[in-house]
C-alpha cells in the first residue's frame, strides 16, 4: 500500500471513532514514548479521546515530555473503539497479556514488523515511528502545536542516534527543522535526556566496561544481577550499555547481555555497524529489530551463551563481507 493511502485510511479511523488507545513496546524508548504521546496530541486535537498506556515505568530522561503525566500503566477496562500500536511485532510485544479494542491499528518502521491488525502501516525507510506520526499530522491539517513537536522531536533525536545513524538523510534534519519551527524544545529535550542520568546508569556502566571483552570485529559484555545490585541500578539505567561497545574502532557487531530475573535468562542488545545485520542474529533466538540494531532473550549459563553469540556474531560480519563481493 502506498504511503499517501496508507496515511489517508488512518486518519480516517481516527475520524470515524471517538476513543483510542495507544501504546507502544515493553521497555519503551524514545520513539515509543515521544511518538504515541505525539499521537495522543493530534488525536486530541482532532476532537477525540486518547488514553496512553504503557505496560513498563517510563525511563527518567523521558520526564520532560509534554503529556508524560497522563501515560497510565495499567490498560484501562473501558472498551476503545481503536488501538493503536506503535512500533510493536505483535499484541504481546507491548507488556500486555491482551488489548481488547473494537479495531487494532499498528504502526511500525521496523524491518521484523508484522501485518498482525485490522490495519497495518509498516514504512522501513522511516526513521522513526515518530516521523510516521509526523506525516500523519501534516496529513490531517492540524496544528502542529509545540507539546506534539517536542514529543515527535525526542522520537526523532533518540531513534537516529542524535541524528548520527545510517536512516538519517538531508529529509530528517528537514523534519528536525519543521518541529523546532512548531516549538520543539530541543535544549530542554537535549538536557534531559542526556545530561541528567543517575548516578546508579554511570556506575552500571562501569561494571559493564570492566567486563567487556573483544575479539576481532566483534564485542561482548555483560551486567549479572549481582553487579546491578552493587550498583543499585534498574533496568533502564542499561540502556544505551551496548553503544559503547559498538564504538570501539574495527568492531562491527556488538552485544550486551543483562541477566533477567527469571533464573539464569539474559536480555540481549545487539548493535553493528553497516551492512552486518543483527536483525537476522536476534530473530534467530526469537527477537527482532533493526539491521544495525536489534534484541532477543537467551538462555544461560553465561560460559555456553557467549561462544554462541560471539560466533553468530563473527558469521554475521562474514555474510556481509560476502555480500558485498558478491
Ligand atoms: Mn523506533
Amino acid at each position: 500500500m502506498m504511503r499517501a493511502d496508507a496515511i489517508a485510511r488512518i486518519l480516517r479511523i481516527i475520524c470515524d471513532h471517538e476513543t483510542f488507545l495507544i501504546t507502544s513496546h515493553a521497555r519503551p524508548d524514545g520513539d515509543a514514548i515521544g511518538s504515541a504521546l505525539g499521537l495522543m496530541h493530534l488525536i486530541e486535537s482532532m476532537g477525540k479521546r486518547a488514553t496512553v498506556a504503557f505496560a513498563d515505568r517510563i525511563p527518567t530522561m523521558y520526564r520532560c515530555l509534554p503529556g508524560i503525566e497522563r501515560i497510565v500503566p495499567d490498560l484501562p477496562i473501558e472498551l476503545h473503539d481503536v488501538a493503536i500500536l506503535l512500533e510493536c511485532d505483535s499484541i504481546e510485544r507491548t507488556g500486555f497479556q491482551a488489548i481488547e479494542a473494537g479495531m487494532l491499528v499498528n504502526i511500525d518502521h521496523h524491518q521484523s514488523g508484522r501485518t498482525f491488525a485490522d490495519f497495518n502501516w509498516i514504512d522501513p525507510t522511516a526513521c522513526a515511528v515518530g516521523a510516521m506520526v509526523y506525516q500523519l499530522a501534516v496529513a490531517s491539517g492540524e496544528e502542529i502545536t509545540p507539546e506534539m513537536a517536542s514529543c515527535l522531536y525526542s522520537a526523532i533525536l533518540t531513534d537516529t542516534g542524535a541524528f548520527t545513524f545510517a536512516c538519517t538523510d538531508a529529509s530528517t534534519f528537514g523534519l528536525a527543522e519543521h518541529l523546532l519551527e512548531r516549538g520543539a524544545d530541543s535544549t530542554a529535550i537535549a538536557q534531559s535526556i542526556y545530561f541528567s542520568h543517575p548516578e546508579s546508569k554511570v556506575r552500571i556502566l562501569g561494571a559493564a566496561l570492566s567486563n567487556l571483552e573483544v575479539d576481532g570485529e566483534v564485542a561482548w559484555t555483560f551486567v549479572t544481577l549481582d553487579d546491578m545490585e552493587r550498583a543499585n541500578a534498574i533496568v533502564e539505567d542499561c540502556e544505551g550499555i551496548v553503544n559503547y561497545l559498538i564504538s570501539i574502532l574495527g568492531v562491527r557487531a556488538a552485544v550486551f547481555l543483562r541477566e533477567i530475573p527469571t533464573g539464569d535468562r539474559f536480555r540481549l542488545n545487539l548493535r553493528s555497524k553497516g551492512a552486518v545485520d543483527v536483525a537476522e542474529v536476534a530473530e534467530r533466538f526469537g527477537g527482532g529489530g533493526h539491521r544495525n540494531a536489534s534484541g532477543c532473550t537467551i538462555d544461560g549459563p553465561l560460559a555456553q551463551a557467549i561462544p554462541v553469540l560471539v560466533n553468530e556474531l563473527h558469521l554475521a560480519c562474514r555474510s556481509a563481507c560476502a555480500t558485498l563481493l558478491a
